[in-house]
């Protein structure tokens, strides 16, 4: 069980989650409905704007709240309760990230901030907007550190044994956070801060859009570690089965640990002024990072069919018959695995350079991230929130609550693959990403985008419809629902499985070899940007 206080902490951050859920989603219906062009906005709004409440609520602030609230959660009940003192820290972390988040909304609901999730130069925001986003990193750093301070204890209480899975993946996490925030804490303090508040004229452009990359891609890793960690050590439980393997699943994550930052230029592959080559190696290096995804692949079918046998199941397929379909603690997430098989293909095709040029800023790019952050992590943080809440704050899922979220489950899949696919073909088609509607004079070429903006748009009004339902669960689950007792599935590793090897523990090491392979990608490009740039050696000029 999660003790009480700690749950405390971590509710507090999945309610906030939630809201973001729902206002950044109600932004999506409007981003969809324009793009249709049967649907002006009203004057007192503006589409970046909308488009910033939706990229920031749902990019940033559902996934880092709830990813504090869930880790708290998931090191609370397997590494033990935190100290009032870890707690404390928690705490603090929260409001930090809290008050951040109220500083940043406040800008972009008065239009003082319409920059998109992305921010970069030259779009300029009002400084309290950077501030804000600073702080929510900040916080998030706090209650990570609060986490690892109780895994750290553990490690102290059970010398040479291997650590709890889940609280070794949530720390992973945490380090992967801390060194990736590193870049956007850089371009936010020493470039856009100062730029924001008038004391310098100009910033560099290229460096802060390579900083923010260095940060960028690991951010999507950060989203996706936790719907690995329910993939990995709930799901098996939720099935009746166990880990296939614990090493294995420590070495993936090790291996997002060092392979998750030095990936950032592939974002970049069109921007002039970063030499080819290292746009090249960091393309191999992305090529590498895909590996500990398909050790995840192997280990979800192997974990599946281990289980399926034990049941009896006969052929290469028969273990698909045995799993729990009504069961939405499964169903939910095994949607969002699905979608994943599309969206890394996606991802695979975004890095392969040469193709890159062929969908770079069209919304095929879209298309490829609501299927993985949106549909891959997002359903496995919903399908995930509907058992933590309820295990809390000492409710039930109801057999109907069960019903209701399968129901969800099943919505947002129709609606994902109706939007998601609409994207994919309008990209490859030329749409560009992130503009209002227009007909751009005429063109016959953009003529062909319009029947699948509205197709986006019919898919879009029925994921809202599922957002609906979520919203109205989770009000359900936190304040309605029978009181009870809710289990936290946390599987056994399966018999036989060998035992962790000391060097996969081993943080120093990894936490090395990673500082290198960064090293080792960003020095010499950071070098050429600086050494080129017309404002000068820190990237601007004071006037
Ligand atoms: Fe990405 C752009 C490359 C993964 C999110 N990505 C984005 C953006 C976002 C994003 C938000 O190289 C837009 C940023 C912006 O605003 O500009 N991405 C990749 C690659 C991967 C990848 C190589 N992306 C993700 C994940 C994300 C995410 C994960 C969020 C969580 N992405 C790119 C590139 C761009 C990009 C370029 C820039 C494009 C541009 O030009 O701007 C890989 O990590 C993907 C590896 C994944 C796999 C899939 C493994 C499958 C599994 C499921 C198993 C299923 C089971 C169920 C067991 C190889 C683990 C089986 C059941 C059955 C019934 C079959």
């Amino acid at each position: 069980f999660v003790d009480k206080k700690d749950g405390k902490l971590a509710l507090a951050y999945i309610y906030v989650a939630f809201i973001a859920v729902f206002l950044g989603g109600t932004a999506g219906l409007l981003q969809v409905l324009v793009r249709s062009g049967k649907f002006e906005l009203p004057s007192f709004l503006n589409y970046y704007q909308v488009l910033t409440v939706h990229g920031v609520l749902l990019g940033l602030v559902l996934t880092t709240f709830f990813i504090m609230g869930f880790q708290t959660a998931a090191v609370s009940r397997t590494s033990g309760t935190f100290t009032n003192k870890q707690r404390t820290i928690g705490w603090v972390g929260f409001w930090l990230a809290t008050i951040g988040l109220v500083a940043a909304a406040a800008m972009v609901l008065t239009n003082q901030a319409s920059v998109l999730y992305t921010f970069y130069a030259p779009l300029k925001a009002h400084w309290v907007f950077y501030l804000g986003l600073a702080l929510v990193v900040v916080g998030s750093w706090i209650t990570g550190l609060a986490q690892a301070m109780r895994f750290v204890q553990w490690r102290k209480e059970h010398k040479g044994q291997s650590t709890p899975l889940l609280s070794f993946m949530a720390v992973v996490n945490n380090l992967l956070w801390f060194i990736a925030t590193l870049g956007v804490a850089i371009e936010v303090l020493f470039q856009l801060i100062p730029w924001s508040m008038g004391l310098v004229e100009r910033v560099d452009v290229l460096l802060s859009r390579t900083l923010f990359w260095y940060f960028g891609h690991a951010l999507v890793y950060f989203w996706l570690l936790p719907a690995y960690m329910v993939w990995y050590v709930v799901i098996p439980k939720v099935i009746g089965g166990k880990i296939f393997s614990e090493s294995l699943a420590k070495l993936a994550f090790m291996l997002f640990l060092i392979l998750s930052v030095p990936v950032g230029l592939h974002h970049q592959f069109t921007e002039p002024g970063i030499d080819p080559l290292w746009k090249f190696i960091q393309t191999v290096l992305t090529f590498f990072v895909v590996v500990p995804s398909l050790m995840t692949a192997f280990s979800m079918f192997a974990t599946f069919e281990m289980r399926g046998r034990e049941l009896g199941a006969k052929g290469v397929f028969g273990w698909f018959k045995k799993l729990p379909w009504s069961d939405s603690r499964f169903l939910l997430p095994f949607i969002g695995m699905v979608a994943f098989i599309p969206g890394g293909a996606g991802g695979i095709v975004n890095a392969s350079y040469q193709m890159n040029e062929l969908v770079h800023n069209t919304i095929w790019v879209t298309g490829h991230f609501h299927l993985t952050v949106a549909t891959a992590v997002a359903l496995t943080f919903f399908g995930t929130a509907f058992w933590l809440i309820p295990h809390l704050n000492g409710r039930k899922l109801t057999k109907r609550a069960n019903s209701m979220a399968n129901c969800a489950g099943i919505l947002w899949a129709i609606g994902m693959t109706i939007m998601s696919s609409a994207m994919h073909i309008a990209g490859l088609l030329g749409a560009p990403r992130r503009s209002a509607y227009s007909e751009y004079g005429g063109s016959e070429q953009a003529a062909e985008w319009i029947s699948y903006q509205i197709t986006q748009a019919i898919g879009g009004s029925i994921l809202f419809i599922a957002i609906l339902v979520i919203t109205g669960l989770i009000i359900y689950l936190g304040f309605f629902a029978p009181k009870g007792e809710e289990e936290f599935p946390v599987a056994e590793v399966a018999p036989g499985a060998e035992k962790v090897p000391a060097a996969l523990e081993n943080f120093k090491l990894w936490g090395i070899i990673m500082i290198a392979v960064i090293i080792f990608a960003y020095t010499i490009p950071i070098i050429d940007i600086i050494q080129n740039s017309p404002l000068g050696s820190i990237g601007y000029k004071l006037w």
